[in-house]
């Protein structure tokens, strides 16, 4: 009979996880846990999805344009559909956002109110589906301002430093939930055969050694000169940096994720010529703020150039930043370039 060992390691599902951290709050009612496994159930149901993109008449854009002027793909649609579909009757939801609609998305009539708001981009980095580069569902929940009726804009529009639990799903080589309830990061990979997230990647810190940096070279041509010094300072022009190897998907769960668990930072940072995007390009509700909360409780940073982008608060639901995250010392570095050059 051949010897069979087993490793000692304690499997755990994201259910139980969620469950334990729980009990550390007494006061908890159970409402956000169960968010968060109807995020997870989402995630395996987009997961499930994104691996058929190839094979079914699914891939595709559609006709429509969404707001951010972008070709929406169907499965955009279906990743929006299914997560707006499994929370918009549990009475946990007071009211939803997501990248994908001009305006809020408020609970059905006839289904409870509840206490959470729950932003949402179902589907990042949807022009990378047709390479079969990683791509991903970011979330970020809010406990709401408002006390009674529907969820309002001013439940929406808070800043990132008053999130109760952001996180994302990965879909890539293999599916991964990361989220933080201000308790450590936690990363779960999704075991397909028996459909469960489980704990791969507890406690997760930014490493302390960078090793990638992350932007996209192909507009520099309209970055600023802060920008520009600052980028030749992370390819070690300068005698205390030393170069950093740098990557780029151009789908932000995608830079984001390896960013988190190799070290270094990712930015996109404003654009000083295209007047569509003086802000930069990428979302600060949907996008930047539960990102910064991740970074945040892995013990890096992000910023906007100038301020910490946890203490934005958002003027519109679809607001646009730049980006600077990932390794605290870099981004201070990059705010550093940035307010000496181009203020
Ligand atoms: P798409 O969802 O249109 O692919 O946009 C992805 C994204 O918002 C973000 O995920 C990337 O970091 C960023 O845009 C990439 O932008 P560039 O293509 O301009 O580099």
């Amino acid at each position: 009979m051949p010897n069979i060992t087993f490793n000692q390691s304690k499997i755990i599902t994201i259910e139980r996880h969620i469950l334990e951290e729980q009990q550390i709050h007494p006061e908890a009612t159970g409402t956000l846990t169960n968010i968060l496994y109807d995020l997870a159930l989402a995630g395996k149901f987009i997961a499930s999805q994104t691996t058929r993109a190839g094979l079914s008449e699914i891939l595709g854009a559609t006709e429509d344009i969404n707001i951010q002027g972008e070709t929406v793909m169907k499965l955009d649609q279906l990743a929006d559909q299914t997560i707006f579909r499994l929370n918009d009757h549990t009475g946990r939801i007071a009211v939803m956002a997501s990248e994908e609609h001009e305006h809020l998305i408020p609970i059905p009539k006839g289904f409870p109110i509840g206490k959470y708001v729950l932003l949402f981009d179902p589907l990042d980095g949807s022009s990378n589906i047709d390479y079969n580069a990683s791509i991903g569902t970011i979330f970020a929940i809010y406990r709401r301002l408002t006390t009674e009726g529907p969820g309002t804009m001013e439940d929406c529009l808070q800043p990132g430093r008053n999130l109760v639990v952001s996180g994302y799903l990965i879909y890539g080589s293999s599916t991964m939930l990361v989220y933080t309830s201000g308790s450590g990061v936690h990363g779960f990979t999704l075991d397909p055969s028996i459909g469960e997230f489980l704990l791969t990647h507890p406690n997760i810190q930014i490493p302390k050694e960078p090793k990638y940096y992350s932007t996209n070279h192909g507009n520099e041509i309209f970055w600023s000169p802060g920008v520009l010094k600052f980028t030749h300072w992370l390819q070690g022009y300068e005698p205390d940096q030393k170069p950093l190897s740098s990557r780029y998907i151009g789908s932000l769960v995608g830079d984001f994720h390896r960013t988190l668990l190799s070290g270094g930072m990712f930015y996109y940072p404003a654009d000083t010529h295209d007047l569509h995007k003086p802000h930069g390009k990428l979302r600060l509700n949907y996008e930047a703020a539960p990102l910064a909360f991740i970074a945040h409780h892995a013990g890096g940073y992000a910023s906007d150039g100038h301020h910490d982008i946890l203490d934005i608060k958002p003027e519109t639901l679809h607001q646009r930043t730049a980006l600077y995250i990932g390794d605290t010392r870099l981004v201070r570095k990059a705010e550093e370039f940035i307010n000496k050059f181009d203020s």
